[in-house]
């Protein structure tokens, strides 16, 4: 018996799907994530604090938190300096991450237009030209594909450095552009500013802190309002802007009686020629051939979240699912693209009859079948990808065969234009709601999860108390797929909201917690508070809004809680980030940066106690913009609601 089964299987997860079978791999003897952790614990306190250096040869260096061993790495670096390159290197990981997805996207975008992709077209054609007319190209009279190469084009010399500011970040406010043009830190191009990051933490070159860091928030800005929102664009042009739309999640949703296909990883376009295969009829024959009665898509992480934005398709879970959905014994096959995708998968899947198959040439992985994954043959090589996953069937073994629960219904597809689609075309009743307090602000809880916080416990509680003080909660990521499995995600969900939201949710028929998207779709976020800022003629720092990341793991939430908090949203993070090391650094991004890009970070690993932090914080912005507000320090863990509110 493990550490973690005498530990109880209920401090690794809220979830009785995740539950049942983390005791079943216990059982059975399977490794999976948490047994990893145990396995490293204790981690090395020099990296928590972000205290160690391997950027040369002449280390690998650690400093001395307590003052009594080295305080200079060999090259004389001190602790400020090694903790902001270690987070600026981490930062640009993440960006390039999304970003070089945000590439993937374009260049199959470019090939559609062209003629030269199997499988793809454009499928939004009104967003297609209304991209086109930001970017300043013609689009009267012109077809589609001809408008699609120019911006194709455009877009590609955003990744480069030809122009000086990347074309999606007109979209921010003007006072925002014009603060980060004065602190020189206005995203040029996407692939530039990563490059100069590593460029910059290279051994003798930025050794400054403070200067590293602005650049890190220029890094992330590329990202936000560069490559993400390139990937999140164009995916809406060729797969369909998403809709609401109704879903089921957790593992219930695999199917005992089909052969089941999970779609693992990030990037839609391999996925969305793999929902058109799954529906060959041929290949359901096969299957049927086999004695299943079809083929059942599920997806996982943020491939799932793609896929359940624009075609409805169930979600099996999210980050720490992975391995779980394996253990049902039910999956055939498992599709990979690339991120979050843990290697253990392989070596869970030689415990059963799952195929992993890989399809990124950037993303191979030891034990799995590689097939590559080429656009100009993207229908054809999907239908050879689900063949290969239904001829696994055969191999499954009914006896070990234990799907846990019933899926829970859920709801997505809330796109920006979904959004002002639900409120008549215009911000102006959420603007409303938020203006006269019966909305008193809206809330990001974005992110993973960490085998370090019991799956879904911090999403799923933060939001709870976000929505029961009349906060409107967006998620993404795997916190979206959290709130999902605790049904949170409906739109009878909004009687677990207080009396104000509640009554907006009900008369919009929307639930009080709004699916966004994948982690790229971050972008939405983006776009709709920037459309909240215009609208009311401020900077989108004087809104009372929060960011939320409770289970973060990875280098792209690094990236993306940077990007939100440089866009001027105050971001609260639950996982404390390896910069503890550097005291100038901990003040720098959780007060100083307030003064700088009008918002700061805080880490608060108690979901209840980040509540308040973040009601307070929104009280602080509505009494700021002279809206009804409750003073924000009579907010307290458990007190009563409308204690202390004015008008
Ligand atoms: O991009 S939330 S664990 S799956 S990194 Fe990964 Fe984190 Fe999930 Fe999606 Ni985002
Ligand atoms: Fe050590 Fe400096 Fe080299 Fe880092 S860059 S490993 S601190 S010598």
């Amino acid at each position: 018996m493990s550490a973690n089964h005498a530990a109880g299987v209920k401090r690794l997860t809220i979830n009785e799907d995740s539950r049942q079978m983390i005791e079943r791999a216990q059982k059975e003897q399977i490794e999976t994530v948490w047994d990893r952790l145990t396995a490293q614990e204790p981690q090395c306190g020099y990296c928590s604090l972000g205290l160690s250096c391997r950027n040369c040869a002449m280390g690998p260096c650690r400093i001395d938190p307590f003052g009594d061993g080295p305080t200079k790495g060999v090259c004389g670096a001190d602790a400020d300096v090694i903790v902001a390159r270690n987070l600026g290197r981490s930062i640009a990981a993440g960006a390039s991450a999304h970003s070089d997805h945000g590439r993937d996207i374009l260049e199959v975008f470019e090939a559609t237009a062209k003629g030269e992709a199997s499988g793809y077209k454009i499928v939004d054609e009104a967003k297609l030209r209304s991209l086109a007319q930001e970017f300043g190209i013609a689009a009267d009279g012109k077809p589609a594909a001809e408008i699609a190469v120019e911006l194709a084009d455009r877009l590609f010399e955003d990744f480069g450095s030809r122009g000086s500011k990347v074309g999606f970040s007109r979209r921010a406010p003007v006072l925002r552009k014009e603060r980060w043009e004065s602190l020189g830190i206005y995203p040029r191009g996407i692939d530039r500013e990563n490059v100069e990051m590593l460029h910059r933490t290279h051994m003798g070159v930025d050794n400054d802190h403070v200067n590293l860091l602005l650049h890190a928030l220029r890094t992330s800005l590329s990202d936000g309002w560069g490559g993400s929102m390139v990937a999140t664009e164009l995916s809406d042009v060729m797969f369909g802007t998403p809709k609401p739309v109704f879903s089921e999640v957790n593992l219930g949703v695999l199917r005992a009686d089909q052969v089941n296909i999970a779609l693992h990883g990030h990037n839609p376009l391999l996925s969305e020629v793999i929902v058109e295969a799954a529906m060959d009829p041929e290949l359901i024959k096969l299957a049927q051939s086999y004695g299943a009665s079809g083929i059942n898509l599920v997806g996982l992480c943020c491939t799932g979240n793609e896929l359940l934005m624009r075609k409805g398709v169930p979600m099996a879970g999210n980050h720490l699912s992975q391995e779980l959905a394996i253990v049902t014994g039910a999956l055939e096959a498992m599709i990979v693209d690339y991120q979050c995708i843990m290697p253990a998968v392989t070596d869970v899947a030689k415990c059963y009859h799952t195929k992993v198959i890989s399809t990124s040439d950037k993303a191979k992985f030891t034990g799995a079948t590689h097939i590559s994954f080429d656009p100009k043959r993207g229908s054809e090589i999907a239908r050879e990808i689900v063949k290969l996953a239904v001829e696994a069937f055969p191999n499954r073994n009914p006896d070990r065969v234990r799907i846990p629960v019933e899926p829970v219904r859920w709801m997505g597809g809330f796109s920006v234009e979904a959004i002002l689609g639900a409120l008549g075309g215009t911000p102006a009743p959420l603007v409303d709601a938020i203006k006269n307090g019966s909305i008193r602000g809206a809330v990001a809880v974005v992110g993973c999860n960490n085998p370090k916080i019991p799956q879904d416990y911090g999403h799923v509680e933060l939001t709870r108390q976000l929505i029961s003080h009349d906060i409107l909660v967006v998620v993404t990521g795997c916190a979206a797929v959290a709130n999902g499995k605790a049904g949170q995600m409906l739109p009878e969900s909004a009687s677990m909201a207080g009396p104000g939201l509640r009554a907006v949710c009900e008369a919009l028929g929307i639930p009080p917690v709004l699916h966004m998207g994948s982690c790229v779709d971050n972008s939405r976020v983006l776009v709709l508070a920037a459309a909240l800022a215009q609208f009311l003629g401020v900077d989108i720092d004087q809104l009372p809004l929060a960011g939320a990341a409770p289970e973060w793991y990875s280098e792209k939430a690094v990236a993306i809680g940077t990007y939100v908090v440089a866009s001027g949203i105050t971001t609260v993070l639950g996982v404390q980030p390896p910069i503890f090391g550097s005291p100038n650094v901990v003040k720098l991004l959780s007060d100083g940066l307030d003064g700088v890009v009008g918002a700061k970070f805080a880490v608060e690993s108690d979901p209840i106690k980040a509540s308040v932090i973040i009601r307070r914080h929104i009280e602080t912005k509505r009494k700021e913009l002279q809206l009804p507000y409750q003073e924000p320090d009579l907010i307290q863990v458990g007190e009563m609601a409308a204690a202390g509110t004015k008008g």
